[in-house]
């Protein structure tokens, strides 16, 4: 069973899997802010795939916190779950939650759009929990109103910004989300058969975003981030599959990573195309 770190009760500590996924806004804001902060990495394979999670970690409230589940963010002797939590108890700690109210909201608003609405979706679609066409690339709008009129609201939203952040005229929780959901999407498809049609499809005619990604990118604490170790222990991975690679198919977890980022290229192509 792996060991919690023992940390300063200053020192705020993210407690989670080797992947990007529920951990990487935190990690992005908390590293950029410069924040008095330590992660414990947790292995997928060492810890969930072994059998041990189900039996000791997730049961132990020091560990996975009082809803015994990851992430957890642990600061001053409390221990927070959930992942919105987690990410604004850290957003307020790095000054990336705007001072008034309606701006706060807006901030919430568009994390959780794109939490709730675009990545967690995705990956119950990965793990088999959701339905690809109808949950992903879906919508009240039609069978292509998912995923990609998401993309555009975000497109949208930044066109209309003057200051080139998402909310108001300075950056908060809401700049790194999307910096988050665009590069990791783009560059996991961008690994796929598929996949550099659907990302030019999906981002190709979006020049806001392609100017916020710049932006966030070459922040200075974002840049020597995004270059260093530890991002590249975790940071090319979508989900808890991905450390995995070809292995979900003989650990009877499914198709890889992979496998279901060309499923969802593939398919956003066709139902973009439907004469092709
Ligand atoms: N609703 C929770 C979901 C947390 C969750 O499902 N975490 C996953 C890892 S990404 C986990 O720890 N799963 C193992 C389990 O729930 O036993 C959140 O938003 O944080």
């Amino acid at each position: 069973m792996p060991q919690e770190t023992p940390v300063a009760p200053d020192t705020l500590l993210l407690r989670y899997w080797n992947c990007s996924a529920r951990g990487m806004l935190i990690r992005y804001m908390a590293y950029d802010a410069a924040l008095d902060f330590v992660e414990e990495i947790v292995s997928v394979e060492d810890t969930f795939v072994s059998g041990s999670w189900a039996s000791n970690e997730k049961f132990s409230p020091e560990f996975s916190g009082p809803l015994k589940a990851l992430p957890v963010v642990e600061h001053k002797g409390v221990l927070i779950n959930q992942t919105s939590a987690c990410a604004q108890y850290v957003a307020e700690k790095a000054g990336f939650m705007p001072q008034a109210p309606a701006d706060r909201a807006k901030a919430i608003m568009i994390s959780s759009h794109i939490y709730e609405d675009i990545q967690v979706p995705i990956w119950d679609s990965f793990w088999g929990w959701k339905d690809w066409e109808r949950d992903v690339l879906g919508g009240f709008g039609g069978p292509s109103s998912g995923l990609a009129l998401k993309i555009s609201n975000l497109e949208e939203i930044l066109a209309a910004s003057t200051s080139g952040f998402a909310v108001g005229s300075q950056i908060s929780m809401a700049d790194f989300s999307i910096f988050y959901v665009i590069e990791s999407l783009t560059r996991r498809m961008l690994e796929v058969a598929s996949g550099p049609d659907a990302v030019a499809m999906l981002f190709g005619d979006k020049p806001a975003i392609a100017q916020h990604q710049e932006m966030m990118s070459t922040r200075p604490n974002m840049a020597s981030y995004l270059s260093s170790d530890i991002w590249h222990v975790y940071g090319p991975y979508w989900t808890g599959k991905g450390t995995l690679g070809d292995r979900t198919h003989e650990l009877e977890l499914g198709e890889t990573e992979l496998e279901g980022f060309e499923t969802l290229a593939s398919l956003l192509l066709r139902l973009s195309n439907p004469q092709s």
